[in-house]
Formats: C-alpha cells, sequence, structure tokens
C-alpha cells in the first residue's frame, strides 16, 4: 500500500513515514490534510476571546531562543503586583474576554505563593471566567526551585482556580536539540509527564512545538509522535500548535529559518499524524496572520483568539504585541471562505457566524 493509501485509509504512520509525508508535494499533502480536518470540523474554524497575561519576564533559566525574559539584550525587568494582575483580568474580562492565558518567566524571587496568590484573587472575582496557566515549565521550575513535587505543584494550581495548562515549554523534544536550545530546563520526559499528571487529574491541556530553528524534519515528526503515545493512554490533550520560530532580539542564529511552503507542510503533517488530538491550532501571532488563514485548507481548524496584548512572540518580532479586533478576525475568517466559530476553552461551540 502506498502512503497516499494509508492516509485516505486512515490508518497509523510510523516515523518513517511521518518523514516521508514531508517529501510529497504541498498540494498532494494539503488536500489530504484537509481531507481529514472536513471530516472532522467541515468548514468551521473556531476561536476564542482571550486575553494573554505574561506577569513577570524575570527569568531563572536561559533559552537562546527566548527574546521575552530579561537578559543583557532585553535589561528591563518587571513583576506585576497581584493587583496589577487582577486590573487587566477585569479589564479584559469586562470587555468579554473568556479566557485568560497567563504564562510567566521563571520568576526566582517572590515564592510559589506570587503565582498561586494570582489566580485566586482572579477566581474570587470572576468565578467563570477560563484560568489556562502554568505551563509544564513553570510547574517544573517551582518544583527544582523551591523543592515541592510536581503533584503538589499541580494540586496547588487546582485549589487555586486552574482550569487547564497551556501548551508553552515543550519546544523540540530531542534531547540533543533540546540540550542546546534550553539547557536545565524541564526536560521532554518531564515535561510529558506533568501533562499525563495533569490528566490524571482529569484536566485538559494543550502541547506546542518550536519549529523553523535548528531542528530537523525528523525531530518534528519524533515530537509528534512521543504527543500522540501520551495522548493514547489519557485523552488529554486539546489542541496541538506548531510555534514557528521568531528571530529577533535573541542568542539562536544560523537557523533553517522556514519557508511559508515549509509551515504549511507541517499543519498539513501534525494534522495527519496526530489522529487523536482533535484540534490543529494556527497560532497567527507566530505564522502570521496570512498563513494562519492558508493554513485552514492544510489541516488546521483553530487560529487561537484575540489575544489583546501578547510579549513573548512579540519580543521576538512577531506582529501581536496588540492582539486583534474581534470583528477584523471574524471578517477575515469569513472572508477566506471558513465559517468563524467562537468556541470556549475546552471547545465547546459559543457561537457560529453564518454567513451575513
Ligand atoms: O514555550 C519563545 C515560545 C511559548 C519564541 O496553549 C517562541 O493555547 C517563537 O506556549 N519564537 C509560549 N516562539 C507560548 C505558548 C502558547 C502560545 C499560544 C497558545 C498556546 C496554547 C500556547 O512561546 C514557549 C516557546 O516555545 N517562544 N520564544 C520565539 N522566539
Amino acid at each position: 500500500m502506498t502512503l497516499i493509501e494509508k492516509v485516505k485509509n486512515r490508518e497509523r504512520l510510523t516515523q518513517e513515514e511521518g518523514e516521508a509525508l514531508y517529501e510529497l508535494d504541498l498540494f498532494t499533502l494539503g488536500e489530504l490534510a484537509d481531507e481529514i480536518r472536513q471530516e472532522k470540523f467541515g468548514k468551521k474554524s473556531y476561536f476564542n476571546i482571550n486575553r494573554h497575561i505574561n506577569p513577570t519576564n524575570v527569568c531563572a533559566d536561559v533559552c537562546k531562543f527566548c527574546a521575552y525574559s530579561a537578559t543583557r539584550k532585553n535589561p528591563h525587568q518587571y513583576t506585576m503586583s497581584h493587583e496589577q494582575i487582577l486590573e487587566i483580568a477585569t479589564n479584559s474580562i469586562e470587555k468579554g474576554a473568556k479566557e485568560l492565558h497567563i504564562v510567566s518567566a521563571h520568576n526566582p524571587n517572590d515564592g510559589v505563593e506570587w503565582y498561586m496568590g494570582a489566580f485566586r484573587k482572579i477566581r474570587e472575582k470572576f468565578p467563570t471566567v477560563h484560568i489556562k496557566s502554568m505551563t509544564a515549565a513553570e510547574i517544573d521550575f517551582l518544583h527544582r526551585h523551591y523543592g515541592l513535587s510536581y503533584e503538589e505543584v499541580i494540586d496547588q494550581m487546582i485549589a487555586s482556580g486552574v482550569d487547564s495548562m497551556p501548551g508553552g515549554g515543550a519546544e523540540i523534544f530531542d534531547e540533543e536539540v533540546r540540550e542546546y536550545l534550553c539547557k536545565g530546563k524541564v526536560t521532554s520526559e518531564q515535561w510529558l509527564d506533568i501533562h499525563e499528571l495533569w490528566h490524571n487529574k482529569g484536566k485538559m491541556s494543550n502541547a506546542t512545538m518550536l519549529f523553523g530553528h535548528i531542528e530537523t524534519r525528523a525531530h518534528r515528526v519524533d515530537h509528534m509522535l512521543r504527543l500522540r503515545e501520551v495522548q493514547d493512554r489519557t485523552g488529554g490533550f486539546n489542541a496541538f500548535i506548531p510555534l514557528v520560530y521568531q528571530k529577533e532580539n535573541n542568542y539562536l542564529k544560523n537557523c533553517n529559518y522556514p519557508t511559508g511552503q515549509e509551515v504549511l507542510k507541517t499543519y498539513a503533517i501534525a494534522r495527519i499524524l496526530l489522529d487523536n488530538i482533535p484540534n490543529i491550532k494556527a497560532y497567527w501571532a507566530t505564522s502570521t496572520i496570512n498563513l494562519a488563514l492558508i493554513a485552514q485548507e492544510f489541516g488546521a481548524n483553530d487560529l487561537d483568539g484575540t489575544i489583546e496584548k501578547e510579549a513573548i512572540q512579540s519580543a521576538a518580532g512577531a506582529a501581536s504585541a496588540n492582539g486583534m479586533e474581534l470583528e477584523e478576525f471574524i471578517a477575515l475568517i469569513k472572508n477566506s471562505g471558513f465559517t468563524p466559530v467562537e468556541r470556549d476553552s475546552l471547545y465547546n461551540e459559543l457561537k457560529v457566524y453564518e454567513k451575513n
């Protein structure tokens, strides 16, 4: 049976077959991925009204690709107080945000309580807003720095009001590349274990992959297959998010920056290989909105959200610092031939924007 026939029969692919998908021409690959996408979601494209909050850029770890944390290249340190975080949350929720996506650097100065207290303050004031926070990298940092077990950190997160975990910190699972990119940070095995532990508490999370730097296609396929294996056991990943590497203001140079074609192939391959992760998210902050809209025809069914403010990718050159207006977002999706669907953080449909 040929590779194309295997995909059409919805058979599981191996590492070698995943790598071989990259050798197909873009349109054949796109058609294969689009068929699966349409089978599951038709022409619906999901988004949510969310607010990204990045409460501190003070970081005990050093990742070569990061332009966000305070370093010699970015000497402007900041750490928000709980009151500042609550004020931002309040403003955004009053304007319609239903999800707060809170990601911090690994701040060694203010204790576990600085993290957890912020969640409790938000939860007390807003009982229903969805708090998506604490990457596995942050959980591992609290474990290393304060001697708590992963389970203790997770239990504190749940008690403080965190609903789901974002997919950050995964980078690339291949140990050799990871060692070069972000030595000392959460290992691949630990990242996967932390998500599994979280899923076993009945909670959902996302998974990212940072690509377009020094990794190979084989590393990307390996990354996806490690996620597929955990997902077989837990079913706890909502979405897979390939993050396109942004190259400004950081220490990672001499990269294989991907072409648009390579980015689209990666979305399509994610759709084909990850037969057990329902949503493939084209995070427009890293892919650009134009490519994210095209990615809808290459397997992606989710475009993240309106974001409002964003500090991590925009520090490295992305045009996402001020998010996107809701009306514009909806119009762009409609004009690209898809049906915008506002979802909640767990992918329940809230509003379908039919054609006018
Ligand atoms: O883990 C850091 C990445 C991630 C750069 O779960 C960079 O719904 C590109 O995880 N170029 C944090 N990326 C953001 C993240 C995320 C984003 C959107 C949605 C979700 C979700 C999660 O940002 C980090 C890291 O991989 N990152 N520097 C850079 N130069």
